[in-house]
Formats: C-alpha cells, sequence, structure tokens
C-alpha cells in the first residue's frame, strides 16, 4: 500500500495528466477529488475509479483521511485553498501561477511556514527531460562557465481550444507560459537582478499579451534573454519545446526544435537526442510536459518521505513569479525593475 494518500481539488483539463502521473507513482495514491462543477467530478472520479468524491474543499479537509492535498484549480482560488489546507497541517502542492499577486503569495508561503508543512508550486516545466539534460551538461561543465543565454518559446498553437479563459484575462502570456521559461533560465543560469521587458498583443481575438520579449541580469554576471510567443506561424509547430541557446567560456550549448542537443567545446561537436518518453497515458504533441508531470510528482513523494524542501518550493517559486510581476511593471513603464526589493 502506498505511504501517502493524496486529495486532488479541480479536475479540470490539466488534471487528467495529474491524475494519470499519480497512479505511476510509486508510493501515493489518490483517495479524493474534489470539484464545484458536478460533471467534472464525474468524469474524472469514473475514469480513474475515485470514491470520494467533493463539491466542497472545506468539507473534504474537514473530514480528512489524507497525508497532502493537490490544487489543480486557476490561479483565484489558489490562495484560499492553500490557507485551508495550512489550516489542517496539510502539506500541499498548488499550481502554477503561484497566485493573483504577489503579495498573496507571499501570505500562502507565510502560511505553510506558520504551521511547518512543505509548499510545492507545480513548475514542472524544469522537469522536462530536454531541460534536465542542459542542466546536466553544465553541471558536468561541458561548455565551462555560461555568460548568455536564450530561453525562447515561439508558437502558433492554438492553447485557447484546451483552455479559454487563456483568451479572457487582461494578463496572458507572460503569467502562463512566460512563468514556466523564467523559471527555466533561473533553474539554468540562477537568479535575478534586474529585468527589463516589452510585450505585445498580436491576435485581436484575446485581452492579454500574446509576445513578450524580457532581458535579465543574473546574479552570476550572465546575461539572458527569454523570448515567448502565440503568434508565430513556423514551417513545423514547435509546441511546446523550449529551445535554449547557451554559450560558456569554454563552448557553447544548443537545445533545437526536435529535441536536440547539441554541446560544442575544444573537444569538438557532439549531437545528443534528449526527446521525452512517451508515457502509455500520453499523446504528442503534449507528452514533453506529461511526463515531467510525472517526474515533479515522483519528487514530491520522494521529499515527503525525505522531509527535505522540494525544488519549486513556495519560497524558490516566489523568485519565479517576482519576474513575472517585474516583467508587467516593465512593460508598463518601459523601465528596468530591480528584483531584490520584490522578494
Ligand atoms: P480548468 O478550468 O480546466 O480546471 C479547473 C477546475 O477547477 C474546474 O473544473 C473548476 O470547476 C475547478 N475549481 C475551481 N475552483 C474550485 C474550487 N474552489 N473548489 C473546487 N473546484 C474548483 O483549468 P486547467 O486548464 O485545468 O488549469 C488549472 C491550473 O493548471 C491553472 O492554474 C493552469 O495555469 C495550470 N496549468 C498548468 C500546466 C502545467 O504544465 N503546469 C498546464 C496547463 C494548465
Ligand atoms: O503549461 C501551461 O501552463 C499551459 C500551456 C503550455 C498551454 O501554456 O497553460
Amino acid at each position: 500500500m502506498p505511504s501517502f494518500r493524496g486529495a486532488l481539488i479541480g479536475c479540470g483539463f490539466f488534471a487528467v495528466n495529474q491524475m494519470h502521473a499519480w497512479q505511476d507513482v510509486e508510493d501515493a495514491e489518490i483517495v479524493a477529488i474534489c470539484d464545484r462543477d458536478p460533471e467534472r467530478l464525474r468524469i474524472v472520479g469514473d475514469q480513474f475509479g475515485i470514491a470520494r468524491r467533493y463539491s466542497d474543499a472545506a468539507q473534504m479537509m474537514a473530514d480528512g483521511g489524507f497525508d497532502f492535498v493537490d490544487i489543480a484549480t486557476t490561479v483565484n482560488s489558489h490562495r484560499a485553498l492553500v490557507e485551508m489546507a495550512a489550516s489542517h497541517s496539510l502539506p500541499v502542492i498548488c499550481q502554477k501561477p503561484f497566485a493573483p499577486t504577489l503579495r498573496d503569495a507571499k501570505a500562502m508561503v507565510a502560511a505553510c511556514e506558520a504551521v511547518a508543512v512543505p509548499l510545492m508550486i507545480h513548475e514542472n516545466f524544469r522537469w522536462q527531460t530536454p531541460i534536465q539534460a542542459v542542466r546536466k551538461a553544465l553541471e558536468t561543465a561541458q561548455i565551462g562557465t555560461p555568460f548568455w543565454g536564450r530561453f525562447s518559446f515561439r508558437s502558433g498553437y492554438d492553447v485557447f481550444s484546451g483552455q479559454p479563459y487563456l483568451a479572457e484575462g487582461a494578463r496572458f502570456i507572460i503569467e502562463d507560459l512566460g512563468i514556466h521559461t523564467l523559471d527555466i533560465a533561473r533553474y539554468i543560469l540562477g537568479d535575478v537582478t534586474t529585468l527589463t521587458a516589452r510585450t505585445k498583443r498580436v491576435n485581436p481575438a484575446i485581452k492579454g499579451e500574446d509576445v513578450a520579449t524580457i532581458l535579465l541580469d543574473h546574479e552570476n554576471g550572465a546575461t539572458s534573454v527569454v523570448d515567448v510567443s502565440y503568434a508565430t506561424k513556423a514551417s513545423v509547430e514547435p509546441f511546446p519545446e523550449t529551445l535554449i541557446e547557451l554559450d560558456g567560456t569554454e563552448g557553447s550549448l544548443r537545445l533545437m526544435q526536435g529535441y536536440r542537443l547539441e554541446i560544442t567545446n575544444a573537444s569538438g561537436t557532439e549531437i545528443h537526442d534528449v526527446s521525452p518518453t512517451l508515457l502509455p497515458w500520453a499523446s504528442r504533441p503534449w507528452h514533453n510536459i506529461q511526463e515531467s508531470v510525472l517526474a515533479i510528482q515522483q519528487h514530491w513523494t520522494e521529499r515527503l518521505a525525505s522531509g527535505a524542501e522540494t525544488s519549486t518550493s513556495g519560497a524558490d517559486n516566489l523568485k519565479t513569479f517576482a519576474l513575472v510581476e517585474a516583467a508587467y511593471e516593465s512593460a508598463a513603464t518601459l523601465q528596468p525593475v530591480a528584483i531584490g526589493p520584490l522578494i
């Protein structure tokens, strides 16, 4: 029998991936689910054979019988649900984006710290196989010390059919997708001191920005560009690949479309296939993201057992979320924004 029993809140579009992944995670299982929408509750409950079903998260937490909570709702409910889990001393995973504002995110971290329960943000992109391969290349000093980077996600994929709410918010690409790309930039090149951003809306059918270009100054002296677009019509659609370029003192690295990693240094050029595994329940092109969902949930379970902090803990993700807030501020004022004072 698994050591850890979880309860999932929010049975929508993305939660189905999380439920599939929980079935594959060693030592954890989902024993209760909750959704305000009875149809979503029925669909996910029937698909995954979950008997305990709730329309009210407060009632589910009051009944208990589980060791952690996995929040897969959209952003506006995150603070109330995380604080509810903390009030029951339940370890909690919360989907990205962390919260509507940095103030809310800080309050959520404080609420979990006050009762000494772990909070992990489900920031899964750094767990993708190609991103892990890039990190490993740096850790094994294959290009020396990186001094420049580019983290790029440019696509014309229709994300609005699966996630219609993405067309409706005043904020779009930085808050929903750029948040992942900024997190990857932090994961690869380290924390950021200053940020400058420019945004555009190309698609007239949506409310928020669908193009952003962001310049980052990293604490270690490296400079990087994070560029994201959902208005890019390419000959071969790259969704959902993040492409990376890094220049280092001893070589360079290119993560190219098609999950091809090219590393050049004094020994020559090596090309690696860093394709994600197509899990049995996954489907292209989402399999890269789906595999990373399994990886982050396995990581959570292992850290729950060991008591060590997770890679994307609330405290860590505040630093990514601060970059999102700073990007919107910089785009509005056309001024660089210092990150330190925000955290
Ligand atoms: P969705 O709207 O399809 O699903 C959300 C579900 O939560 C709905 O069924 C809704 O009824 C339910 N819900 C909302 N508030 C609730 C509450 N207080 N109590 C109970 N149920 C509640 O949204 P989605 O597309 O599945 O996105 C969910 C989250 O996942 C978002 O924050 C989104 O940004 C994130 N997401 C992450 C990734 C990733 O790769 N990490 C990918 C897609 C979406
Ligand atoms: O990963 C996400 O958060 C998704 C998508 C890849 C479509 O942007 O919303």
